[in-house]
């Protein structure tokens, strides 16, 4: 290694080491936020700053509204947004928003209840039985390194397992969704959670554009972020009750985004941010959702979900979340790299792509993939790790 390439890897572990630092340093982070919000504040609140600036210090002034640097400059870095702020208003009536067949219409009652709670289910997908004989194909994909990002994850294996794919296009799941989000319909990410038996809890959280992502931008890009414009299904692979880990949501949260609470003693986490949402969850708002395999639910981000740690000594549970929009919603800016600041994981784009799911792309904003054909699923390679 050359002299230049010594310095700069020098330079860049210490620059590491200082993050790290302030990062674990409560005092030490708070006043790193606060500075950091009071100079975003002033870019934004003078124009032809945002000339001179990075692009990505103009992203992180036209991502961060008012409110969410007011919170953060206020309370001296401690009360953070963690996605954009947005309420949720109801629709003017509780119609499905796409004509389907008689077998998988929603009725008004249903409508009404997502959108006074904030989810839907329990919906079937497949029998019991179909979903405990797929699921070990679809683990046997799901094992080998992703040809989207090259390596094992649990990200986005629609894009390249087709038992996954397979399993989604289902009109019991597609049908369903377009009632509520709209006749065009994209898939634009999905995710393994599995917990193993003693795996902790998932700390209540929620989202509304994913700015928790990168922190400092958006990852979706809607037209109106008021407006209901994406959703996310969680299906049961094993059977899920409370005791393994079923999901959780709190009826009626979805109104708006709450502020967290970062650092805070009695809070839980992603990865190493500890955080406590600051909002009022009572026993009362709490719903279980119990599920058997081959069932799902559907779920706006915005309605605050977690789920509790799997007590159980000998089960397992598995479950995948697909996050679906409407065309409209842009997805991700023009970077070719995704960094998960909350995980510290990093996806080239490359390979990216959103999938229609249903209808057709009437907006024409986003790179779109096709999904995988049966019969491509990949060679042997090294284990799925237990938490993705
Ligand atoms: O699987 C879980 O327990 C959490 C899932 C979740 O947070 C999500 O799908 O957004």
């Amino acid at each position: 290694m050359g002299i230049a390439a010594r310095r700069a890897t020098i330079m860049q572990r210490q620059r590491s080491n200082v993050r790290d630092w302030v990062r674990n340093n409560n005092t030490a982070r708070r006043v790193a936020t606060t500075l950091l919000m009071l100079g975003i504040a002033l870019i934004k609140a003078v124009p032809p700053l945002r000339r001179m600036v990075p692009t990505q210090v103009r992203l992180f002034a036209q991502s961060w509204d008012w409110e969410m640097l007011r919170s953060a400059i206020t309370s001296f870095g401690s009360r953070i947004y963690i996605d954009q702020p947005c309420v949720m208003p109801d629709p003017p009536t509780w119609q499905p928003l796409a004509e389907v067949d008689e077998q998988w219409r929603l009725s008004e009652d249903q409508i009404r209840s997502f959108y006074e709670n904030g989810f839907l289910g329990p919906l079937t997908l497949c029998s019991r039985e179909e979903m405990i004989s797929l699921r070990e194909q679809v683990w046997a994909e799901i094992e080998q390194p992703s040809k989207t990002y090259g390596f094992v994850t649990g990200r986005d294996r629609h894009l390249d397992c087709p038992a996954v794919w397979d399993l989604i296009k289902r009109p019991e799941w597609t049908e369903r969704l377009a009632q509520l989000l709209g006749p065009n319909l994209q898939l634009w990410r999905s995710q393994l959670f599995l917990k193993e038996p003693g795996a902790p809890e998932v700390t209540w959280h929620q989202a509304s554009t994913y700015l928790s992502e990168e922190g400092y931008k958006a990852t979706l890009w809607p037209t109106d972020r008021n407006e209901l414009f994406q959703l996310t299904t969680w299906i049961a692979f094993d059977d899920v009750d409370y005791d393994n880990g079923n999901m959780q949501f709190v009826k009626g949260s979805h109104r708006r985004i709450n502020t967290a609470h970062i650092g805070a003693k009695d809070g839980g986490g992603f990865a190493r941010t500890r955080f406590k949402l600051e909002a009022d969850i009572t026993d009362d708002k709490v719903v279980n959702m119990p599920m058997q395999a081959g069932q799902f639910v559907i779920f706006s981000e915005r309605c605050i979900h977690g789920s509790p740690p799997n007590a159980s000594t000998d089960r397992r549970r598995w479950g995948m979340a697909f996050r679906t929009i409407k065309p409209s919603v842009k997805v991700y800016d023009t970077e070719l790299r995704h960094h998960v600041m909350y995980l510290r994981e990093e996806y080239s784009l490359e390979n990216w792509g959103a999938v229609v799911l249903r209808g057709e792309d009437d907006a024409g904003v986003n790179r779109l993939t096709q999904p995988p054909s049966a019969g491509a699923a990949s060679s042997a390679e090294p284990p799925l790790q237990a938490a993705v």
